[in-house]
């Protein structure tokens, strides 16, 4: 299969050298300088739990690309311009593999073919251009977006098959999106705030502050209609925060690079849906304001 990945910082360079494996797919990363040159350049070096070179293309580009999947790995902020330069291109399907709820609307919103819904739970870093490390393994779920199951989202799960990936497809995306959201409420505000591996969520004394935020993603989910109990809600986070325990979250690498953070798209928006569905919500409260706090500071709000 002819695949883009839209976004090739940490997940998006794992997720895509691990698809482009000799013989299992044509893989085009769209990536910043200097690590899109550096893949041109040398191939991308996978390293941790893989370890191997592997030679998808690499462009900074992403408008007017064809392909017959494009995945989208880019940052939450970052999906309005990523739909953009989708619509540009030719795709028959769009999968979102990204942290935080409501990419999948945006896309759909901006583009007139199917998008599915996906999570990834691996551990990434990009250690230098064209080098990317998978520091924690972990999986890959995706489906339709509203649920329910189509040959798509099958072709699509077989293609992925096809990779290392261990992938799952799934026929309750939604309860798996909330899901996913509880462990990132759990695990990536605390870890960016404390500078701290995922472990750090595992234990004594951050281990109550992570598994309330859970139980309070839980609390809105159900709120909203979805399934989710607190204790599912724990247990994932602790699950995923074990298999990938040496890992800095996505938003630990994000504040330590002085980046803009996902957390309007994480806790952010479990604050915001509990507040229109009257859930209260005071541990995700207090970390998205720590993290916003820090945000203004840095001249990003
Ligand atoms: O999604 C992640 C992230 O860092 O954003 C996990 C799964 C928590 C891995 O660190």
């Amino acid at each position: 299969m002819e695949i883009v990945v839209f976004g090739a910082g940490s997940l998006g360079s794992l997720v895509g050298g691990l698809l482009a494996q000799p013989g299992a797919h044509e893989v085009t990363l769209v990536a910043r300088d200097p690590h899109a040159s550096a893949v041109r350049t040398a191939g991308l070096q996978l390293a941790g739990e893989f370890s191997e070179t592997v030679a998808p293309a690499a462009v900074t580009d992403g408008t007017e690309l064809a392909a017959e999947l494009g995945v989208v790995t880019v940052k939450s902020f970052d999906t309005e311009a990523a739909a953009a330069a989708l619509a540009t291109g030719s795709f028959d399907a769009v999968l979102s593999l990204q942290n935080g709820m409501g990419n999948e609307a945006t896309l759909a919103g901006r583009l007139d073919v199917p998008v599915l819904a996906g999570t990834a739970t691996y551990g990434a870093l990009l250690r230098e251009p064209g080098v990317v490390e998978c520091t924690g393994l972990g999986e890959v779920t995706l489906g339709p977006r509203s649920g329910g199951s189509t040959p798509l989202a099958d072709r699509v799960g077989e293609a992925f098959a096809l990779s290392p990936l261990e992938t799952t497809v799934a026929s309750d995306m939604p309860t798996r999106l909330w899901r996913k959201l509880a462990v990132n409420a759990g695990i990536n505000p605390l870890t960016a705030l404390t500078g701290t591996k995922n472990e750090a969520v595992l234990a004594d004394p951050a281990t109550e502050l992570a598994r309330t935020a859970a139980r309070e993603t839980a609390r809105v989910a159900r709120a909203d209609g979805v399934s989710l109990s607190d204790e599912t809600a724990v247990k994932t986070m602790t699950r995923v925060a074990r298999q990938t325990a040496l890992n800095s979250s996505s938003m630990a690498q994000d504040v330590r690079a002085g980046r803009r953070t996902e957390i309007d798209a994480i806790n952010g928006y479990v604050v915001e849906r509990a507040d229109e569905l009257g859930v209260s919500v005071p541990a995700n409260r207090t970390l998205t304001a720590l993290l916003r706090t820090w945000e203004h500071d840095c001249g990003f709000r």
